[in-house]
C-alpha cells in the first residue's frame, strides 16, 4: 500500500542526550512507542480505506479515534525528536535570529519562555504535550498544551514539542517529572525552532 508512514531515523545516537535523557529511554521511546504509533496509524488508515470501499459508515466513524490517536502520536514524535539535539550539536544553545528576537520582544528572555513552558508542563494532568508554537494569524509565539496524543492544529506552526507522557521520563526520573522538565532544556534544539519559525 502506498502512502504508509514510516519511523524516521534520529539525527543523533540514542545515548547522545545523556545525562539529561538516558539512552535507554530514547531507544524504547523511539523503537517501541513511536513505532507503535506508526503501525497503528497505518493499520487504521488501511481499515478506513477498506471501510470506505464498502460504504461502511459506522466503521469509518469508529476508526476516527484510532486515526486521531496514532496519527497524533506519529506527528508529535516526529516533531519531538527534531526538538532535541545533543549539546555537541547545539542542544540548549540559544539563537539570535528572528525567533529569538520575537521571544525577547514577547517574553523578555528565553528563560522566561522556559519558565512559562515548565509551568504549563507541570499543569498537564495525565499524558500530554507542551508546545511552543507560532500563531499563523498574528505570528505571535504561544505556549500551548494538548492532552494525550492530540496535536496542534493548522492554526499554529509548531516550533518545539515536549513530550510529557510518563514513558518519556519515568525510567530515569520516576515520579519527579519536574526534574525531567528542568533537564530537557539542556538539549532543546532552539535552532530547529528558529528554522520552523521562518517557514
Ligand atoms: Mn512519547
Amino acid at each position: 500500500m502506498t502512502g504508509k508512514v514510516t519511523l524516521p531515523k534520529l539525527d543523533y545516537a540514542y545515548d547522545a542526550l545523556e545525562p539529561y535523557i538516558s539512552g535507554q529511554i530514547n531507544e524504547i521511546h523511539h523503537k517501541n512507542h513511536h513505532q507503535t504509533y506508526v503501525n497503528g496509524y497505518n493499520t487504521a488508515i488501511e481499515q478506513h480505506s477498506e471501510a470506505q470501499k464498502n460504504a461502511d459508515v459506522l466503521k469509518t466513524i469508529e476508526l476516527q479515534q484510532a486515526i486521531k490517536f496514532h496519527g497524533g502520536g506519529v506527528r508529535n514524535h516526529n516533531i519531538f525528536w527534531k526538538s532535541l539535539a545533543p549539546v555537541s550539536q547545539g542542544g540548549g544553545k540559544f539563537t539570535d535570529g528572528p525567533f529569538a528576537k520575537a521571544v525577547e520582544k514577547e517574553y523578555g528572555s528565553f528563560d522566561k519562555l522556559i519558565a512559562l513552558t515548565n509551568t504549563k508542563l507541570a499543569s498537564i494532568q495525565g499524558s500530554g504535550w507542551a508546545w511552543i508554537v507560532k500563531d499563523n494569524d498574528n505570528h505571535s509565539i504561544e505556549v500551548v498544551t494538548t492532552a494525550n496524543q492530540d496535536t496542534v492544529g493548522s492554526q499554529f506552526t509548531p516550533l518545539l514539542a515536549i513530550d510529557a507522557w510518563e514513558h518519556a521520563y519515568y525510567l530515569q526520573y520516576q515520579n519527579v517529572k519536574v526534574d525531567y522538565f528542568k533537564a530537557i532544556w539542556h538539549v532543546i534544539n532552539w535552532a530547529e525552532a528558529e528554522k520552523r519559525y521562518g517557514n
